[in-house]
């Protein structure tokens, strides 16, 4: 055999290694979109479908601060190692007017609880739910 036809077999088995962590980059990931505002969060109800790739687009559409705290349930996801850093013990904070996307798989199924953590808010009616099926 060639070495030529060697080096090329390599790349061959290179290639076919990478392939799946590329198409799952591309994706076929759903795109939610979530609106923060004073004091609630639309919609308030997550539909996710267990293993599914989502990216969460979160805007921040007031002029004050809020965030979206769901620990249990970012904690339970597989969150893309790229998007670590933009949550804080399972939070998602956003100045006004900003706005953050966090790609993931969503978790086993079940009923995570998501709230407002700024003072006053939740009680004021920033919650909302993510229902995993
Ligand atoms: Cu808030």
């Amino acid at each position: 055999m060639l070495k030529r036809d060697r080096i090329l077999i390599m790349l061959a088995a290179l290639c076919a290694s990478l392939a799946p962590t590329a198409i799952r980059a591309q994706s076929g990931a759903a795109a939610v979109e979530i609106e923060l505002s004073s004091f609630k969060f639309r919609p308030a109800t997550l539909q996710l479908e267990h293993g599914r790739d989502y990216v969460l687009h979160f805007v921040n559409t007031s002029s004050g601060g809020h965030d979206f705290s769901a620990r249990s349930f970012f904690d339970a996801a597989t969150i893309a190692p790229e998007d670590r850093a933009k949550l804080d013990k399972g939070s998602v904070d956003l100045e006004g007017g900003e706005e953050a996307r966090i790609h993931l798989t969503a978790p086993a199924p079940g009923h995570y609880k998501v709230r407002c953590s700024h003072f006053m808010h939740s009680t004021m009616g920033m919650t909302g739910e993510i229902v995993v099926s």
